[in-house]
């Protein structure tokens, strides 16, 4: 690989062709940094609906063979809701938006070894400047909106959003996807945070920060945000939206007053699937405590594995379920929000 620095910046008619307006990167000087699958192309250039889809909850959140294969039902989810599904991370020290089938597959199954790490904003220029050893990485959320701010994509759907760790205080472990999502003006649907984590905290980070946070359920009830597994958190919702119509007309809202600012949907878990939080809270405590010596980044992941453990493989089908929702959901709001700019 030749260093990029050495080279000259080339003229770029193509991206300012295919991006949308309000992309940052339409200007970039360096569009071999990054590419876009023909899929995302052709959805950009046709002003189809796009989902962009994290994959740091396949390189760090599922275990293998299921990674690859959640991967998959992720975009038929979105596909079959009328939107393109563009799933975001980086291989061989490239920004990949939107996958093909094989893509996704040496993502996933390259997931545990030293090539592939989790990447948030900070981790992003590292993996693709750095020479030599080809990178590749599963973004986080902090990570995908980031990179999906850049190129215009406007809805991210995932499963559990970062937070203020316990002790988070004094530790200072605040995951960048609070900060991020203050910073990019883009609609995520996730099921909440696990309570692993400081939600008490991590509700004021995400108020400081300016982001918009509602729950879909019914606005006449008292609705939680979500507790991940379970559908309660014992929180209470700033905000209820109905579904994906008012999610549109929100976030449609918050660009046209040039907000700057990230909204979040919560999504509970379906009923069927969800466990309960009686049963789910001490689980998270004691897989919390386990892995209370682990700090920064490999926190989530090793609270992650401590839960698999305890609920014998339970907590991978329930997230299994409220992740293939949220791209349902994702794509539905894509839809509509999609027939606003129209
Ligand atoms: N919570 C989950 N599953 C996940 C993650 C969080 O229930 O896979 C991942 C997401 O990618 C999220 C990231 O953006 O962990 C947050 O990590 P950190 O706390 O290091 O920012
Ligand atoms: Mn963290």
């Amino acid at each position: 690989r030749s260093p990029r620095a050495k080279r000259e910046p080339s003229e770029n008619p193509y991206l300012w062709d295919v991006l949308p307006a309000n992309s940052p990167w339409r200007f970039t000087k360096f569009p071999e940094l990054f590419t876009l699958s023909k899929d995302v192309e052709n959805a950009f250039r046709e002003r189809k609906p796009i989902v962009g889809l994290e994959t740091a909850i396949y390189t760090h959140g599922f275990p293998k063979p299921d990674n690859y294969t959640l991967a998959l039902e992720m975009e038929h989810t979105v596909r079959d809701h009328g939107a393109v599904p563009a799933t975001i991370g980086i291989l061989n020290g490239k920004i990949h938006i939107g996958m093909t089938n094989d893509q996704l597959e040496e993502l996933a199954y390259t997931a545990g070894s030293e090539k592939t790490s989790k990447i948030s904003r900070r981790d992003i220029a590292y993996h693709v400047g750095k020479s030599g050893f080809p990178l590749n990485g599963g973004t986080t959320i902090a990570g995908t909106i980031k990179i999906a701010h850049s190129v215009g994509i406007k809805v991210v759907a995932t499963g559990g959003l970062g937070g203020v760790h316990k002790g988070g205080e004094n530790s200072m472990d605040i995951s960048t996807d609070l900060t991020e999502l203050g910073r990019c003006c883009i609609a995520v649907i996730t099921s909440g945070m696990k309570s692993f984590l400081d939600t008490a905290r991590t509700m004021e980070f995400l108020e400081t920060q300016g982001v918009f946070v509602s729950t879909f359920g019914n606005p006449n009830e008292k609705v939680d945000i979500p507790g991940f597994f379970s559908r309660e958190s014992g929180y209470k919702s700033p905000y209820v939206v109905e579904g994906p119509e008012e999610a549109a007309n929100i976030f449609f809202a918050s660009q046209l007053l040039n907000m700057g600012s990230g909204s979040l949907f919560f999504n509970p878990i379906p009923e069927e699937y969800e466990i309960p939080k009686a049963e789910m809270d001490p689980i998270l405590e004691s897989a919390t405590s386990k892995s209370s010596n682990i700090t920064g980044k490999d926190n989530t992941p090793a609270v992650l594995n401590e839960i698999v453990k305890q609920t014998e493989g339970r907590s991978i089908r329930a997230n299994r379920r409220l992740v293939l929702n949220n791209a349902k959901i994702g794509a539905q709001t894509a839809v509509l929000l999609n027939q606003l700019h129209a």
